[in-house]
């Protein structure tokens, strides 16, 4: 009783404080709220007169970009493959999972810049990374590449591809053809007015953010990427490469566990006893 009498006295003093840092902090978020102040952005290098201003301080807003600790956004820089895949796992609002204990990419450790953002996207299917096993971090996202990206981020809607192609520089057996033209039907990516669409031009940041905003508002990210939990259904006997049985646990690994107990020693590498493990 003495202990939590001595804790009431002290009690309004602290209230006290804790009243006048919110009174604080409130009014500074008022002074720094973007209705009021529009004049800049949270970088200091974009202001309002900068091409897609409206849409990066969207992306800003939103918690997606935090930009670089020097306070830039580098609108003009390429975006790259890893910082990509962070701007689109927090535009689906940071999905919770685990992620894998060991780098399904041989480009990448799992104490790599984004590699949580990174798994993410590849447990969702939405990456699949390099046939020579890489994920290309530091890659510049192409045009085409990203219009594959929204698409599977969108939850692979049907959609037809029209025989005829709107671009004259994506043929419709051109890689990524449905996928592009799913883009512009959308709104998303038109193309320019010379009809081409220039699939293997890099994306500079700011282009990047307002891809982003106008997919966030005309499609979203799909509901749910939990693969329904298999149960404990396979044993390493079931696989007959190492590659298959390691797959299959990449792809569940991160939202139902080891549920095939595959991983003795719990190292994120599974069945070493099958051809072909490293
Ligand atoms: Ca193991």
């Amino acid at each position: 009783m003495t202990v939590s009498s001595s804790r009431v006295r002290f009690q309004p003093p602290r209230l006290a404080r804790a009243l006048t840092w919110a009174l604080a902090l409130a009014t500074i978020a008022v002074a720094l709220s973007p209705s009021l102040a529009h004049a800049k952005s949270e970088f200091n290098d974009v202001d309002q007169s900068s091409k897609f201003y409206a849409e990066i301080t969207w992306l800003a807003d939103q918690g997606i970009s935090t930009g670089y600790s020097d306070g830039t956004f580098l609108p003009y820089d390429a975006i790259t493959r890893d910082a990509m895949a962070a701007f689109m796992y927090r535009l689906a609002d940071k999905p919770a999972f685990d992620p894998l204990k060991r780098s399904p990419f041989t480009d990448i450790t799992t104490r790599s810049k984004f590699f949580k953002e990174i798994n993410w996207l590849s447990s969702t299917g939405v990456t699949t990374g390099y046939a020579d096993g890489g994920y290309g971090p530091y890659k510049s996202v192409t045009r085409d590449a990203m219009a594959a990206f929204m698409y599977r981020l969108a939850g692979k809607p049907s959609f037809d591809p029209p025989a005829r192609s709107p671009f004259v520089d994506v043929a419709p057996t051109s890689k990524f053809y449905k996928e592009i033209t799913w883009l512009a039907s959308t709104g998303i990516s038109t193309g320019w007015s010379d009809n081409t669409y220039r699939p293997s031009l890099a994306i500079a940041r700011d282009a990047m953010a307002a891809f982003m905003y106008r997919f966030d508002r005309e499609v979203g990210v799909a509901g749910s990427w939990e693969p329904s939990n298999p149960g404990d259904s396979k044993n390493c006997s079931d696989f007959s490469h190492w590659r298959d049985a390691q797959e299959w646990y990449e792809r569940y690994y991160p939202y139902h566990g080891d549920i095939g107990g595959l991983d003795g020693d719990g190292d994120g590498i599974v069945c070493v006893s099958l051809p072909g493990h490293p």
